[in-house]
């Protein structure tokens, strides 16, 4: 009677014990935690992920990775359509420090890790007489770059800021990382792009006056 006690309760223990493990994460007991956010970076002070102004169009889109496409088109010899798994396993990942200067006054220093757009452009191939880059978002938005600029200075598509994957307001699963120019360049929620000979193509904020060009040497306003 005893011994059956004991057997019931050893029994009872081990079955919560097993049930703790497996709330706690996997069959090894071990918990994920979500990885901190770093905040200097050789020496560089970087801004928080909080530290951003949500002003986009449409409000934040919340885009699933597991149905995501990135679509690369246009002026190439290969059209591409890659799932948001092929785009992290098949290309190389690069970390750079930039910051984002938005038109209405704020900035900030973000550690981002992304793969170059070059190397999509790369694989697709793009036909001679391409000039421009245009990159259109889920919600609507799109913007362009001249395509010298996107390979010369290795310009990313980042997917993570300060060792954090982007959050869906800061355009997950991709945003455009448009060093140097203003921050309407730097379309949130990518998810194609277009190899074109359009050098006059105007985007979101450029068709309603903003400075195509997008240089922050410059006024964001066209202006005569
Ligand atoms: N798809 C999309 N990307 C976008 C925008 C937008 O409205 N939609 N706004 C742009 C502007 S004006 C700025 S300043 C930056 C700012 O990023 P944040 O909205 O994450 O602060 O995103 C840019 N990228
Ligand atoms: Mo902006």
């Amino acid at each position: 009677m005893r011994t059956a006690q004991i057997v019931v309760i050893l029994l009872i223990g081990v079955i919560a014990v097993l049930y703790a493990l497996d709330l706690a994460g996997d069959g090894q007991g071990v918990t994920d935690l979500a990885p901190a956010e770093v905040r200097e970076y050789q020496g560089e002070q970087l801004s928080s992920i909080t530290d951003f102004r949500e002003n986009s169009i449409r409000g934040p889109q919340y885009v699933n990775a597991s149905t995501y496409t990135l679509t690369v088109d246009g002026l190439v010899e290969d059209r591409e359509e890659y799932s948001y798994d092929a785009l992290m396993e098949r290309f190389p990942r690069y970390r750079k420090v930039v910051t984002l200067y938005c038109v209405e006054g704020w900035d900030v220093t973000i550690l981002w890790e992304g793969i170059r757009v070059e190397d999509l452009l790369l694989e697709a191939g793009v036909k001679p007489g391409a000039n421009t880059v245009i990159f259109y978002a889920a919600d609507g938005y799109s913007s362009s770059l001249p395509l010298a600029y996107i390979e010369d200075r290795d310009i990313l598509l980042a997917y993570a800021m300060n060792n954090v994957t982007l959050p869906a307001e800061r355009g997950f699963p991709f945003q455009l990382v448009a060093e140097d120019r203003w921050g309407y360049k730097w379309v949130k929620w990518v998810t194609r792009i277009e190899v074109s000979d359009d050098a006059n193509y105007r985007g979101y904020w450029e068709s309603r006056g903003y400075s195509n060009n997008g240089s922050l040497d410059r006024s964001f306003f066209d202006r005569g």
